[in-house]
């Protein structure tokens, strides 16, 4: 087993400011802070896939910016060349929404992230690797053809499955974003769209507002082919679990992928600043796992996960690791925060939450 794993210096100098998302007013006694999404975090989950040792049992994979072509794929070329041009400013610019600013040269490090989603995708695909972890910066699973959203500008695994359809020759691909917030850019633009199966599990009405919900299942032909998972607050590893298991599995065993791409989060950690859930290191695996069997049934084996949010710097590296190391099938080392953080309760299943994960499995009757 080889898995593919890539890092780029460069994304840890991705420039969201400070405030923005959260007050910062001196005038007024608002005290500012780096932006939560400041890529920090990110460095230290690196930082530990190499002092642990894990990064001797991994293959790096190359880093490289994607083109204007596989950008247009996704994105108008009005948006693209409104961020190139505020990326030249000297204070940057905004994706879109007023929460996700981003300094000067943003764009170059956003096209990174993007290329070296397809690069990951490409290692995976010709069997370079048998799958891959793409640590990239910033995350993408907001950003819709037009407009950045949510810290994101590049939609990164939406261009990922657009270049393995059009160049790789991949037919069918599923996309499982299990970050906690709503992959609403992937739902976007492949609703119409049955070559490619989209399934977010997120919390319920978290990000962006008012989407996600449970009976948004793609239009057209692409009818039947989204799945909304929107997990109630507070929910632990046996939710997780149970969804893993009753809905993400499943609907990847019903739809046989060539292809699985996964738009991996960890801000449903129990230590994220930004959402209510509890999983811990025990839950990506759990995640992990089922993603990783489900590769193995009908698509050789071919998995490649990149990097969304997550904004706990104590806990995301942690989970980080735990996820790559099930990924890859070696332990090196325990999370040394599990006996706290999963010994506070709540992961068990609860009857509300497994309610509305049997919702979204009388889906996976649909999926043809
Ligand atoms: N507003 C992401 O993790 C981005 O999905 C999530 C962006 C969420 C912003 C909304 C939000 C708050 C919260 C607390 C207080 C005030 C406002 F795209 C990813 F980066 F991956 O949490
Ligand atoms: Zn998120």
């Amino acid at each position: 087993m080889t898995t593919g794993y890539l890092w780029d210096e460069i994304f840890g100098w991705h420039d969201t400011g400070t405030g923005s998302l959260f007050p910062a007013d001196p005038d007024v006694g608002h005290q500012p802070l780096n932006h939560v999404a400041h890529p920090d975090t990110k460095r230290r989950m690196h930082e530990l896939v190499c002092v642990s040792g894990l990064i001797d049992h991994l293959t790096r994979i190359a880093p490289r910016p994607a083109t204007q072509e596989q950008l247009r794929r996704v994105h108008t070329a009005e948006y693209i060349e409104r961020i190139v041009r505020e990326s030249a400013q000297p204070k940057g610019g905004d994706a879109g929404d007023g929460i996700s600013p981003f300094g000067k040269g943003a764009h170059r490090i956003a096209a990174l992230g993007a290329g070296s989603a397809i690069a990951m995708t490409e290692a995976v695909v010709s069997g370079a690797v048998d799958n891959g972890y793409a640590l990239v910066n910033p995350a993408g699973h907001h950003a819709l053809p037009e407009t950045g959203l949510g810290f994101c500008i590049y939609n990164n695994v939406a261009i990922a499955a657009k270049h393995a359809r059009a160049e790789l020759g991949v037919e069918r691909i599923a996309i499982v974003d299990w970050d906690v917030h709503h992959g609403n850019g992937a739902q976007a633009i492949f609703a119409e769209d049955p070559s490619v199966l989209t399934v977010s599990i997120h919390q319920d009405r978290c990000f962006p507002p008012d989407s996600g919900l449970i009976d948004e299942r793609g239009t057209g032909p692409g009818e039947h082919y989204n799945i909304n998972i929107p997990m109630p607050v507070g929910c632990g590893d046996g939710a997780y679990q149970y969804a893993a298991e009753a809905v993400i599995g499943p609907a990847l065993h019903a739809y046989a992928p060539d292809l699985v791409l996964v738009a991996s989060g960890f801000d449903p950690n129990a230590m994220d600043p930004l959402a209510r859930q509890l999983v811990t290191t025990r839950g990506f695996v759990t995640l992990t796992r089922t993603v990783v069997e489900a590769a193995r049934r009908s698509a050789g084996g071919r998995l490649v996960l990149l990097q969304e949010g997550g904004y706990s710097p104590i806990y995301v590296p942690f989970c980080g690791l735990a996820t790559i190391q099930e990924l890859a099938g070696v332990h090196v080392l325990d999370d040394p925060l599990l006996p706290v953080v999963g010994g506070m309760g709540g992961h068990d299943l609860e009857p509300h939450q497994k309610a509305l994960v049997d919702r979204a499995a009388a889906f996976v009757a649909d999926l043809r």
